[in-house]
């Protein structure tokens, strides 16, 4: 029996594997359906696909050396640069070997005689073990929606999160593109280049502001290594771990013309500056949120040329930044060349996939080649295709059926040492996930080790606690604008799917705070079983 199986080879399966096997000393088995280390920076290598926080946020902070003799060479680094990093961490701290690749968990059992988990995968292996991790991602289990006729369909279709390992060429193709999230958003001007002609079909218009990407020459990444150390500091002083100048609370309280003048600054700036760099009442208050809604909206008017297209590519109806902010970098000008044509699917909905077309309630789209770029079953989509089942055979998605409930995003009642890495109900995507992932694998191996030490044999959340945590999660969005726009943080754009807030928005020191005061009080709101007396009920923690 092993001591822990891992499931992912992203950050957070290689981190959680390093800290297990190469701190604690435990046996551990990693599993990882790709053929390689990556997660979504393996799977989703579309072209543009690019990273869109910092390079020096958006990597591991637990090695300095692994920080001195990384080198970054742009600002938002693209996907092929992270994925090497990936590797480079892999290989630096020797994970291969304990990773089995190319590989899925099909399903897991918690057996309640021996408190053990029995982890079975599509190569029909059945691994036992005693803790089971999910470092699955938030955003692996793609998603195309079930479009009538979309098997039919002749010419090559493509999903951005499975995209070919070889270089797809759409010289000369008429292509179609689904989707205009972060993913489309990217995607369209490097379609745009090679096509001889791109529709895009959107449902919902995005508040695409610049990314401001630019090249890190040898200084500029002296200066990130002198500095790593301040930096690390400071990015918990940032509620999503994103560092930013001049923070200021509120936009209400400016005039017109300082305001406008300070979005000036944030918008040439790039990155996530507008959005949570800017003014903090505009993600709390609708009247904040308009003058920036409202900024955006003049910027892509005078960014694209037709007024109809620029009247079609204007978010309204929802808060700017209710939905994951997008960052572009030439979408907008795409749309000024002949052969890009964008149609709004709220207008004329696609009624089906032909053989060969894209028909909407007004016309048939003659296409070669079909992109999706529609998006994920977050949060739960991964886990629950690894039919997880607790206490009594119960599935994980019966549990969760109104919603996932897990205490801190960590654990959930009935299903004893099952932990998630950055589970639903943690701030999870509104917190850089490199440090929510380090963040949430150092407490999980604390855990553990704990556990271990003190002979514990068990470790499950009570259910007063998380449904305490699930309260308090919905309390703290409902005081913001984030439940107000169908996104996938609410699971709105998987049909059926309970509508449930499912990131934390506390920020990310105040989350740290509580989980390390959780682990303060003896794992308050958990329940321990003692190893030695099996027979014993857990005791609460
Ligand atoms: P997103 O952000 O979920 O975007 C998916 C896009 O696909 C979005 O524009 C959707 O419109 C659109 N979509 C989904 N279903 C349909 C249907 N049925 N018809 C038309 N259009 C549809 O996924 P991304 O991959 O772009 O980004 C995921 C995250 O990766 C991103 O936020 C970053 O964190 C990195 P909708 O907006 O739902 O109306």
């Amino acid at each position: 029996m092993l001591d822990a199986v891992v499931v992912g080879a992203g950050f957070a399966g290689l981190y959680m594997v390093h800290l297990l096997r190469n701190r604690l000393g435990l046996s551990v088995q990693g599993i990882e359906a790709a053929q390689g280390v990556g997660g979504t920076w393996y799977w989703n290598r579309y072209p543009g696909a690019r990273c869109d926080i910092e390079s020096q946020l958006y990597c591991y902070s637990f090695s300095p050396e692994l920080e001195q003799e990384w080198n970054w060479s742009e600002r938002f680094p693209a996907q092929p640069e992270v994925l090497d990093y990936l590797n480079h961490v892999a290989e630096r701290f020797d994970l291969m070997r304990s990773f089995t690749f190319d590989t899925r968990v099909v399903g897991a059992d918690f057996d309640e005689t021996t408190d053990t988990w029995l982890v079975c995968t599509d190569g029909g292996a059945r691994i036992r073990a005693r803790f089971f991790i999910a470092a699955t991602g938030n955003l692996s289990a793609g998603r195309i929606p079930d479009f009538p006729g979309r098997d039919d369909f002749r010419g090559n279709t493509y999903f951005t999160g499975d995209w070919p390992h070889e270089t797809v060429d759409f010289s000369g193709r008429r292509v179609a593109l689904i989707g205009t999230g972060s993913t489309g958003v990217q995607l369209v001007p490097h379609v745009a280049q090679q096509a001889a002609a791109l529709t895009v079909f959107q449902r919902t218009p995005a508040y695409a502001c610049p990314l401001g990407n630019r090249p890190l020459d040898t200084e500029a990444m002296a200066r990130i290594k002198a500095n790593y150390p301040a930096i690390r500091q400071r990015e918990w002083d940032f509620p999503g771990g994103v560092i930013f100048d001049d923070v200021r609370p509120s936009a209400l309280a400016e005039t017109p013309e300082a305001r406008q003048h300070f979005y000036e600054q944030k918008w040439r700036a790039g990155g996530m500056n507008l959005w949570l760099g800017s003014y903090e009442d505009i993600l709390v208050d609708e009247r904040a949120n308009e003058t920036v809604a409202e900024f955006i909206r003049d910027k892509i008017r005078t960014r694209v040329e037709n007024p109809d297209t620029a009247e079609k590519l204007t978010p309204r109806g929802y808060p700017f930044g209710a939905k994951r902010q997008t960052l572009e970098d030439g979408y907008y000008d795409a749309f000024n060349q002949d052969h890009v044509e964008l149609v709004d699917v709220r207008t004329t909905p696609i009624e089906c996939i032909t053989p060969d077309s894209i028909r909407t309630a007004d016309r048939d789209y003659l296409v070669d080649d079909i992109i999706f770029a529609t998006g994920f079953d977050a949060f739960t989509g991964s886990l629950y295709r690894m039919n997880i089942r607790g206490r009594g055979g119960r599935l994980l998605s019966d549990h969760w059926a109104a919603g996932p409930r897990p205490y801190l995003g960590l654990n959930t009642s009935g299903f004893p040492n099952l932990f998630f890495i950055t589970g639903p109900l943690s701030p999870s995507v509104l917190f850089n996930m490199p440090r929510a992932i380090e963040q949430h694998c150092n407490w999980v191996a604390d855990c553990i080790a704990h556990l271990l030490e003190h002979d514990y044999r068990a470790i499950e959340a009570e259910p007063e606690a998380e449904q305490g945590w699930v309260e308090h999660v919905r309390e703290v969005a409902d005081a913001t604008l984030l439940p107000k726009a169908d996104s996938w943080y609410l699971g709105a754009n998987v049909p059926g799917k309970p509508r449930v807030f499912m990131v934390y928005l506390g920020g990310c020191a105040n989350y740290k705070k509580i989980c390390d005061d959780v682990t303060a009080a003896g794992y308050q709101g958990f329940a321990l079983t003692p190893t030695t007396s099996p027979d014993t009920a857990p005791t609460p923690g």
